[in-house]
């Protein structure tokens, strides 16, 4: 399922790490490129309500925040996220 929920910005660096990590591992992410929608802004504040995080990329593995793209990278250096992808109990993201 889909399991891996990326907020983006499509200018941003960071945002483009992040998606290269994951395609580099075969992971199929959601994607939603906050400065390509209308409601970018709102999503972002409640981005940051839930997450304590005001910056993209924003990145939920499985229902879990993992953080912006410095911690995914950690996460995936540590082993944390290959764990967080396996957890398939939670279910899939409906964007
Ligand atoms: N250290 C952060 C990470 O690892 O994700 C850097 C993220 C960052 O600086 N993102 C910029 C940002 O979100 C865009 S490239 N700026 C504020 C904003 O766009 O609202």
């Amino acid at each position: 399922g889909n399991r891996v929920m990326i907020f983006s910005k499509s200018y941003c660096p960071h945002s483009t790490r992040v998606k290269e990590l994951f395609s580099s591992l075969g992971v199929v992410y959601n994607i939603l490129e906050l400065d390509q929608v209308d409601d970018g802004a709102s999503v972002q504040e409640v981005l940051t309500e839930i997450s304590n995080q005001k910056t993209v990329p924003n990145i939920f593995v499985n229902k879990v925040h993992v953080g912006g793209c410095d911690r995914t990278f950690q996460a995936h250096q540590n082993g944390l996220l290959q764990k967080l992808l396996q957890d398939d109990s939670a279910h899939d993201y409906d964007l």
